[in-house]
């Protein structure tokens, strides 16, 4: 289907759009053209050497769900605050919007503290980083404040330093020390307008390898910064960042074939082997081999459009294909032929595009997908905003069962020992047996405290979940005691 040429805004595009030749492509090349892909590495040097959940889905490649066991007979353990919701006013182009609780992605981290405290920590709408006992609710620290509302998750750094990274809708992205009395900000970057295009958040989940950050942020430029972590003189962590590299996802070319500027990166950086790949919110996944990063070159070894905003993270299997979902807002020619779920082959430049699953509008909800989907025994799990979780063969790309989740649903999926979970925005916690995994089993629902919207990620550890609704608290569910 996609193997002819077709014109689209005067341009022609061959056969493979992985390859295009946009003129980005050649700004973001400047020294040579790589063509290979770093073979996976070993599975422990992408897991975080922390025991807990440190960022966004767990791992480089975005696939780790926490840890059981689950529980049988659910029930909300704590909320926090225990009266008065979470909530913050944000003004973008004027228009001033109250929000409450926590959201997309909002997974908060979840880990092991060296002193036997474990502790959840996570960005929520009142602008503020909170850090919670999981085992009380209470709080362990003092909040750390940001200018604005916090939508992504953030990051522990995966390599024991007691740091914190966060960004915001202030437009700075942070490196926040945890070994002072109050988390105290050793580092931040602004993302300008200026500098890219659309808008200055930072929603994306900052991915740190070998003390190296990689970062998109909401004006479309994906970033590789050297984090020069260490210890002063009197034990206090330090950082001296440096950014080796920045790059747009973007281009005059790009922008008149999707048609509008909305550029912005707003997913998550995956990591496989020694490429990072990264979508932007005109459907352009790009991958960038970093593997001389630290000489401050990052070819661009991927290209591909999928037509649309993907917002969802992508994901990878250890066979190193790529799972990417996008919205249906912009209804264009290319997104009706590539569709909103996608299996990519990296190593395949001619033709990546596996298989495609459309999620079209239905009963005038917006079709397509947020939230970044799971992986199982050779099936893909995948919550769309017209309400639907779709079990899809990976081999094949058929969909082999269909359930309700209700409308807006952009939590994701965790799997943990053969159970999916995932929370929904009618305010429910699902769990759905895989013993059969092309046919999940409903195993139980548990209501939230007034049934509101879950958009967050739970963070599951030890059985327990962390995650927040939109109405404004923080919960913690687990086994009823
Ligand atoms: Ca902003
Ligand atoms: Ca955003
Ligand atoms: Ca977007
Ligand atoms: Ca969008």
């Amino acid at each position: 289907m996609l193997g002819r040429i077709i014109i689209i805004s005067g341009l022609a595009l061959a056969t493979a759009y992985g390859v295009l030749t946009f003129e980005a492509q050649k700004f973001l090349t400047p020294t040579e053209t790589i063509n290979r892909f770093t073979e996976k590495t070993s599975p422990k040097k992408d897991e975080p050497k922390v025991s807990g959940i440190t960022m966004f889905r767990g791992n480089n490649t975005r696939t780790s769900y926490g840890t059981g066991p689950l529980p049988t007979d659910p029930a909300i353990l704590w909320q926090y605050p225990k009266t008065t919701p979470l909530c913050g006013s944000s003004t973008v182009a004027r228009v001033t919007k109250q929000w409450c609780g926590n959201g997309w992605t909002g997974q908060p981290v979840v880990w092991e503290r060296p002193d036997g405290i474990t502790e959840v920590i996570f960005g929520a709408y009142d602008k503020k980083i909170h850090f919670l006992n999981a085992a009380t609710g209470e709080e362990t620290r003092p909040s750390f404040t940001t200018g604005d509302i916090i939508k992504g998750s953030v990051t522990l750094d995966p390599d024991g330093y007691p740091l914190l990274y966060s960004g915001s809708r202030d437009n700075f992205y942070r490196v926040i020390a945890l070994d002072r009395d109050v988390p105290t900000e050793l580092w931040r970057i602004e993302a300008k307008v200026s500098d890219g295009v659309w808008n200055n958040d930072w929603d994306g989940n900052g991915l740190i390898e070998d003390d190296i950050l990689y970062e998109g942020s909401e004006n479309g430029i994906f970033h590789i910064i050297k984090l020069n972590r260490g210890y002063d003189a009197s034990g206090k962590v330090t950082v001296a960042p440096v950014q080796l590299f920045s790059a747009p996802t973007f281009s005059k070319e790009f922008i008149s074939l999707v048609g509008d500027d909305d550029l912005s990166i707003e997913s998550s950086p995956l990591k496989v082997g020694g490429v990072v790949y990264i979508a932007n919110s005109g459907g352009r996944i790009m991958g960038f081999d970093v593997s001389r990063a630290l000489e401050g070159v990052a070819p661009v070894v991927f290209d591909f459009w999928t037509g649309d905003d993907t917002d969802a993270t992508l994901i990878s299997d250890p066979d190193g294909y790529i799972y990417a979902a996008s919205e249906d807002e912009r209804l264009n020619a290319r997104s009706k032929e590539v569709g909103q779920i996608i299996k990519l082959d990296p190593k395949n430049k001619n033709n990546p595009l596996v298989w495609s699953v459309h999620v079209p509008k239905k009963g005038g909800v917006t079709g397509g997908v947020w939230a970044t989907p799971a992986l199982y025994q050779g099936y893909l799990y995948v919550p769309t905003n017209t309400g639907e979780l779709l079990t899809i063969n990976t081999k094949t790309g058929v969909v082999t069962n269909t359930l309700p989740l209700g409308y807006h649903a952009w939590s994701s999926p965790n799997i943990i020992d053969g159970t999916l979970t995932v929370g929904t925005c009618e305010g429910e916690l699902h769990a759905y047996t895989l013993i059969t995994p092309e046919t999940p089993g409903l195993i139980w629902k548990l209501p939230i405290k007034n049934q509101g919207c879950i958009e967050s990620t739970p963070a599951v550890w030890k059985g327990n979940f962390y995650f927040g609704s939109r109405e404004g608290f923080i919960f913690k569910v687990g086994q009823k005691q």
